[in-house]
């Protein structure tokens, strides 16, 4: 007798447990959807509601904060290196380049340098093999050769206000079509595996990976490594950014 009543009580407190659960699932859910529909009304900023830009802007400041030129991206041996190197993006890939070809480098409201490709051929020679990691989940290792950025820069006194020491905040690039274009902060363009880039696997890049010139921003994710580059500009204002505009991360950091 005893052992059956005991099995009643337990079915009840069961059931009790039961309810309560379901009750608090169902809480749940009612939050998630009021949190959903709250971010829904929000106002948008740059392709994405206040409240998630806002939860983007604090992953930045922490980057930004861990951030250091000393922190090397690991380099791989050549054997290593994609032979098929994956082609990945072709937006903004339309200008005709011919010999006529110069990049644009505004150094100044009243200073824009044209310089050949011949000219950052004849700078030192930068090559890096690394794991380049596109946001949309895929990754390769490659081999890209350049120009430091760095030294392109330190070359023609480029990044820096009026002959001072003191560095701009953002670079902005821009494809030959003006169809797309990035904005990078000023450390990762002077960080050491950061390339203007020439050269993919010992040979001039291919046009759909961006001939004449392209970057290498290993620091960051593919999307700002802009292909076919026909404009750099400097600016303390964030430039315009093509996947920022589309509700991506503008820091885009790895
Ligand atoms: N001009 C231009 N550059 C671009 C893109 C693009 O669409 N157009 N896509 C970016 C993205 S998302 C990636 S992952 C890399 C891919 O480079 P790959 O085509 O050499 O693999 O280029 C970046 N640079
Ligand atoms: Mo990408």
């Amino acid at each position: 007798m005893s052992v059956f009543k005991e099995e009643i009580v337990e079915q009840k407190h069961i059931r009790r447990k039961t309810i309560i659960a379901l009750f608090f699932l169902v809480l749940f859910f009612c939050c998630c959807i009021a949190v959903w529909k709250y971010i829904n009304v929000q106002p948008d900023a740059d392709g994405v509601a206040v409240p998630l830009r806002s939860v983007l802007d604090a992953n930045e400041k922490v980057f930004e904060t861990v951030y250091s030129n000393d922190n090397l991206v690991p380099e791989y041996p050549k054997e290593m290196a994609a032979k098929r190197v994956r082609v990945n993006g072709n937006i903004g890939m339309t200008g005709v380049i011919d010999s006529a070809y110069r990049l644009f480098v505004l150094r100044s409201m009243k200073d824009t340098l044209r310089i050949s490709i011949a000219e950052i051929k004849a700078m030192p020679k930068t090559e890096i093999i690394f794991d380049f990691k596109c946001v949309e989940g895929w990754s390769q290792i490659s081999h890209w050769g350049g120009v430091r950025l760095s030294d392109f820069m330190k070359h023609y006194n480029l990044g820096t206000k009026n002959d001072t020491k003191e560095y701009f905040v953002y670079t902005g690039m821009v494809t030959v079509d003006h169809k797309y274009y990035v904005g990078l902060d000023m450390p990762s363009c002077l960080h050491p595996q950061t390339i203007l880039c020439y050269e993919m696997n010992g040979l001039p890049l291919p046009d759909n990976q961006g001939y004449p010139l392209r970057l290498i921003m290993p620091v960051k994710y593919g999307i700002k490594s802009i292909k076919k580059i026909g404009t750099i500009f400097f600016s303390d204002s964030k430039p315009r950014d093509y996947w920022a505009e589309r509700g991506y991360d503008y820091f885009a950091g790895l």
